[in-house]
Formats: C-alpha cells, sequence, structure tokens
C-alpha cells in the first residue's frame, strides 16, 4: 500500500542530502546549457564534486530548439571528437559538417553529465558570488521563482575551489562581480568586452580561446566567454560549445582544488 507521506518523506530526505552534500564544491557550475553540461560531465569523471545550478524548469539552455526552433544542430569536425568521447551518434552531411536532432543532443548531454556523477539542481539561480582573499569562492543561491518573482526572500550559500560561468550570452556571474566588486579581468580591456555579432567560423575559435579563468576562482566557458572576452557569436553550431566545456573542464583538474 502506497503511504503519500512516505512519498514526500523520500523527495525530501534524497534532496536534502544531495544539497547538503554540494554546500563545499571543487567547481559550482552556473547554467546548463551545453558548455556547462561538457564541463560538468568530465570534472564528474576527473572524481571532482561538482554541482551545476540553472534558473529553469529543463536543463540544456539553447539546445532545445535547434535553429529558430528547427530542432537539428551542427557540429563541425573538431567539435565531433567530443560527441565521440560522449558515446553521441550524428549523422554526416557535408565534408566537415555533421547534423544531430537537438533533443537528442540536449536530453543525452543530461543523462550523460548525471551519469557522470554531475549532481544537477535545476530551478536554482545564482544571485551572487561569494569573495574570499579576492578570490571567488562560492555561489549565493536562490530558488528561481524567488529570482522572477523579485520577493525579499535571503539566499543560501556554498563554497567552491572554482565557479564556472556558463550562463550563457548575458554571462550573468561575470556581470554580478563586476558590478558589485568593480573587479579586473582578464580580458583585453580589464572588463567585459561584450558579445559580438555573427561570423560562425571566427566565433567557434573565439570561443574555445575565450574559455579560461578571468579572475582568480572564476572561469567562463559557451557564450558567456564570448560575451566577457569579445567573441562573436555563431548560432546553431555546437563545436565550440562542446569544446569548451572540456577545456575549461581539463583547466580546473590541472589546476586541482584550493
Ligand atoms: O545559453 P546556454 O545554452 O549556454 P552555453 O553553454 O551555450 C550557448 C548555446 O546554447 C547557444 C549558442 C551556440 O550556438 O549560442 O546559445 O553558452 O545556457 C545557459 C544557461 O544558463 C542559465 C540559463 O537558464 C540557461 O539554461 N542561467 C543564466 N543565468 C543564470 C542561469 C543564473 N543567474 N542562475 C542560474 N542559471
Amino acid at each position: 500500500m502506497l503511504n503519500e507521506v512516505t512519498i514526500s518523506r523520500g523527495i525530501i530526505q534524497a534532496y536534502l542530502q544531495k544539497l547538503s552534500n554540494s554546500l563545499e564544491l571543487d567547481v559550482a557550475i552556473v547554467g546548463g546549457g551545453p558548455s556547462g553540461l561538457v564541463a560538468g560531465t568530465y570534472l564528474a569523471m576527473a572524481g571532482k564534486n561538482v554541482a551545476l545550478f540553472d534558473r529553469r524548469l529543463s536543463i540544456g539552455g539553447g539546445v532545445w530548439g535547434g535553429g529558430m526552433m528547427f530542432n537539428e544542430v551542427v557540429v563541425q569536425e573538431e567539435g565531433k571528437t567530443v560527441l565521440d568521447e560522449l558515446g553521441f551518434q550524428c549523422q554526416p552531411f557535408e565534408p566537415g559538417y555533421y547534423t544531430l536532432d537537438s533533443v537528442y543532443l540536449a536530453s543525452g548531454l543530461v543523462h550523460k553529465a548525471v551519469c557522470s556523477g554531475l549532481k544537477i539542481f535545476n530551478l536554482v539561480s545564482m544571485e551572487d558570488v561569494v569573495i574570499k582573499n579576492k578570490r571567488v569562492a562560492g555561489l549565493v543561491i536562490n530558488w528561481g521563482a524567488i529570482e522572477t518573482l523579485k520577493w525579499h526572500v535571503d539566499p543560501l550559500t556554498l563554497h567552491a575551489s572554482f565557479v564556472l560561468d556558463a550562463t550563457g550570452h548575458p554571462a550573468n556571474v561575470t556581470e554580478v562581480l563586476v558590478r558589485k566588486m568593480g573587479v579586473t579581468l582578464d580580458t583585453a580591456t580589464g572588463g567585459m568586452v561584450g558579445e559580438k555579432s555573427m561570423d560562425a567560423e571566427t566565433a567557434e575559435m573565439d570561443t574555445v580561446n575565450n574559455s579560461k579563468e578571468v579572475h582568480p576562482g572564476l572561469f567562463v566557458s559557451g557564450m558567456a566567454a564570448n560575451a566577457v572576452c569579445g567573441g562573436y557569436r555563431m548560432g546553431p553550431v555546437f563545436g565550440g560549445m562542446l569544446l569548451s566545456g572540456k577545456k575549461v573542464a581539463q583547466a580546473m583538474i590541472e589546476q586541482g582544488n584550493r
């Protein structure tokens, strides 16, 4: 006989255990788009205690909608290496170009990430960062719904050796850090340079080159990296996003924990 209270207790206890185990992380990722999910997967595969927070109900960021809601995406030859490593099938199109169903890619990235050990918290928003000794050292989080409603509810805080800003075009984490702390970033201007218009070839290279630690403790990946460092946009070609996530994960693994 099913007891409704046992069901509720199971959910509450399992969630609180997951959250409680995520208060002192090796890496805290903000944003569950392709770059954040790939970074989280490689970090979890390396044995890191890593959690990802996204304000939305569904994880996957901009992958689901393909290009203009045609739910297919393109990956070029370089990015296909990551797809191969993570076990994705794709269809060859013209030489050097592959297509994937965007629902397959989005759901597969989430599935791979969770199976690798990444803890994912949907419906949770980053509203601020923790600063210790002039270093980004954690996140201030709140429910995404509280952020949307703009209600005055105090947040909770977690510590992390590294924070990854994978929030896409708004580069939310870096924006908050610069606005509140006035820090200098490792960019051409020392500030947030801003995203440029469309040039897929340049943008794909930019995405990988710009994926790095821009302030002690804070890495950027994906479109956030281009927004922070001044890269171009590329639309629904995803190789750069995958390679960006892998690059920042490797950089954090090489640095070890703080
Ligand atoms: O934008 P998004 O998919 O990130 P990405 O990894 O990938 C970009 C591509 O999808 C696409 C593109 C490639 O051609 O240009 O746009 O750079 O996902 C970013 C995620 O971050 C979440 C947001 O809900 C989305 O799912 N996010 C943004 N700000 C916050 C946040 C925040 N403050 N707290 C929590 N989540």
